[in-house]
């Protein structure tokens, strides 16, 4: 990475918070310090320097980070979650405060749901500072405690180093597979080291998944054909439970569970469905207005920066910082039975 002395200019068509909050009199200010890992500001800001077209544009290397460059990360944090710098964070992960019975049980929209938490290990850098030693500890510290796991949550771990071509191509058929390569996890130094410390572990029934080391330390996934909504979390948040009685997550009372990037502060939870709605997307901007209304995020259905396929649609809670679990879902499934019964109305 080469040294930034100067202070980075934008084209003139970034919309990144990083380049709307990254004043002058801030770069000066920030450009010198360092954390205790040795994580710079050049090395939080390079993704954004480098990927013009982020959103974001910034990555914290340790917990550290959030206070070493506040200067900078406080503003992007206000404006992305609407969170200011003396707000709390409380986490809630109880199924029973959860109101959501089957929007769809016929099936005839919802194709799958999924709710996934970031979390990565109290003590450790992060992604983008961590060395190869502590990743590959963080590993195998985890995959321990994995397949010491019962009943429904019981499965395998399979480390992405030296994988056979027979469960390479099982895990892409699942769709379980992350793959390298990813533009802006490369310039934030999150792909150092690949494949070596990364894999994926998921239950019998392919309804629990565990990826180790992508973006965060741990990716915890429940997902399940159709729109059982409150099944999906309440297998999340007995897995998320279970696993936390091995290890240590990073969490503190204002940010909540600690992410590399500072759009998963808080829950660090993306609670989606694939939808089919034909009708309502023939009208986009009666679809955004309901989605705006119920705090809801529109992606494509092959991941974060990708355009919808046959009509489906990935939709998902955007807030996720000084709301708890239980509400991202429940802003998620209120939004699916507004869009549900919008589709209906036409
Ligand atoms: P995240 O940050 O939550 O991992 P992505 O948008 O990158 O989000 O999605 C990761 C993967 O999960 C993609 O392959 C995407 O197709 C899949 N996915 C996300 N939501 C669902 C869902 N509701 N049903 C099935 N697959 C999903
Ligand atoms: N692509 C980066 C990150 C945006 C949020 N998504 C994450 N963290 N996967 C950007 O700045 O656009």
């Amino acid at each position: 990475m080469k040294e930034l002395n100067e202070f980075p200019i934008f084209p003139e068509d970034c919309a990144s918070l990083l380049s709307k909050h990254l004043s002058r009199a801030v770069f000066a200010k920030l450009k010198n310090r360092q954390t205790a890992n040795g994580f710079s500001l050049q090395q939080a800001i390079n993704s954004g320097i480098q990927n013009p077209d982020s959103g974001i544009g910034i990555y914290a290397g340790d917990e550290e980070s959030y206070t070493t460059f506040a200067g900078l990360f406080d503003p992007i944090i206000a404006e992305y979650h609407g969170f200011s710098k003396t707000d709390r964070h409380r986490s809630n992960l109880n199924p029973a405060d959860l109101h959501a019975p089957n929007p769809d049980p016929e099936n005839q929209y919802i194709v799958s749901t999924r709710i996934r938490v970031g979390r990565n290990i109290a003590g450790l850098p992060l992604g983008p500072a961590i060395s190869t030693e502590q990743r590959n500890q963080l590993e195998q510290q985890v995959s321990a405690v994995l397949n010491g796991l019962q009943g429904k949550l019981a499965g395998s771990y399979y480390p992405l180093q030296g994988m056979g071509e027979k469960d390479r191509n099982q895990l892409i058929a699942d769709h379980f597979l992350f793959k390298g390569g990813d533009r802006f996890l490369e310039a934030a130094g999150l792909n150092r080291d690949w494949p070596g410390g990364r894999g994926i572990y998921h239950n019998d029934e392919k309804t629990f998944l565990v990826w180790i080391n992508e973006e965060d330390q741990l990716r915890i996934i429940s997902m399940q054909m159709g729109g059982d909504i409150n099944a999906v979390f309440t297998r999340l948040s007995r897995a998320v439970s279970e696993i936390e009685s091995g290890v240590k997550f990073s969490f503190n009372d204002h940010l909540g569970y600690i992410s590399s990037c500072p759009t998963n502060l808080g829950t660090a939870m993306r609670a989606s469905v694939h939808i089919k709605l034909p009708k309502l997307s023939a009208d986009m901007k009666t679809f955004k207005q309901i989605a705006d209304q119920h705090h809801l995020q529109i992606r494509g259905i092959h991941g974060e920066h990708s355009e919808s396929e046959g009509g489906i649609y990935d939709i998902s809670n955007r807030r996720r910082l000084g709301v708890t679990e239980v509400e991202c879902v429940q802003d998620m499934y209120d939004g699916v039975v507004a869009l549900i019964a919008q589709e209906k109305l036409l």
